[in-house]
């Protein structure tokens, strides 16, 4: 998978990368990340990327030809079949993990426009963007996060990514439930003692008190996620269980 990011801020964006999971993956070559600079591909004097909106207005607008031709030059870069232009923005659909995990299917390149500004001509959008995504309803300051957050999260998705570890608990929990609660040493603190059943040795018990606790708390934090989960005989049985527990 080959990511490329458009934006004024490339450091920016080549540094977040660096680090962690999605710095590992590019060191081992599973990605590759390239970011773009629309001010590399200004004409005039003053390397000018933005201007004011037609109409009047606050703010700035950043103009067609740069983004264009940074575009182009990112496309002309890779020799990939599927390319995904995508542009990051308050107006796009919200991502969710279902929409990223497509990505992996069905692209090879994936393009990512970060804005500054008001915004980007509504031209380019038209033209040469093929989606347009959203982080959802709260207002931050350019597309970077948002790249960045896609960049990570389609990432982790890949083979190879995750060790065998994370990567088979990635594929038990991408269920749709929230994970159940984690504990480490010690044993016991003042502010309270590991449950009795994780010191026990017993992985069936554990398995299904896992399970009891991640249905339980779905009901308890988030009970939107189980509006359009089909629970089976035993879940529903356990989530009953921790109701009457009422925790
Ligand atoms: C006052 C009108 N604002 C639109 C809601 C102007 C505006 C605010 C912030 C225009 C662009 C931006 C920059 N935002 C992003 O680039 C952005 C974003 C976001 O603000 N919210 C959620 N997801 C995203 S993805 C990119």
């Amino acid at each position: 998978m080959h990511f490329d990011v458009i934006s004024l801020f490339p450091e920016m964006v080549m540094q977040a990368a660096s680090y962690g999971v999605t710095g590992k993956a590019i060191e081992k070559k599973i990605v590759s990340l390239s970011a773009w600079n629309p001010r590399d591909y200004t004409t005039d004097k003053h390397r000018t990327v933005d201007a004011k909106p037609y109409g009047g207005g606050p703010g700035m607008v950043m103009k067609y030809q740069p983004l264009a031709d940074a575009v182009k030059n990112a496309k002309s870069s890779q020799d990939c079949k599927n390319k995904k232009v995508v542009y990051l923005s308050p107006q796009g659909k919200v991502i969710n993990q279902h929409l990223l995990s497509t990505i992996k299917h069905d692209t090879d390149q994936l393009i990512l426009i970060a804005g500054r500004y008001e915004g980007v001509d509504e031209r380019f959008i038209e033209t040469i963007c093929d989606e347009e995504w959203s982080l959802g309803d709260y207002v931050i300051s350019g597309g970077e996060l948002g790249a960045l957050i896609v960049i990570d999260a389609v990432t982790r998705l890949l083979p190879d990514v995750l060790g065998d570890e994370d990567s088979a608990k990635q594929d038990s929990y991408s269920d749709g439930l929230l994970e159940f609660p984690h504990y480490t040493r010690p044993e016991k603190l003042d502010q309270g003692n590991v449950p009795e059943i994780l010191l026990s040795g017993n992985h069936a018990k554990i398995e299904r008190w896992r399970t009891k606790q991640a249905l339980g708390r779905t009901w308890k934090k988030r009970s939107d996620l189980l509006e359009h989960k089909k629970l089976t005989a035993i879940e529903h049985g356990l989530l009953e269980e921790f109701k009457l527990e009422v925790q």
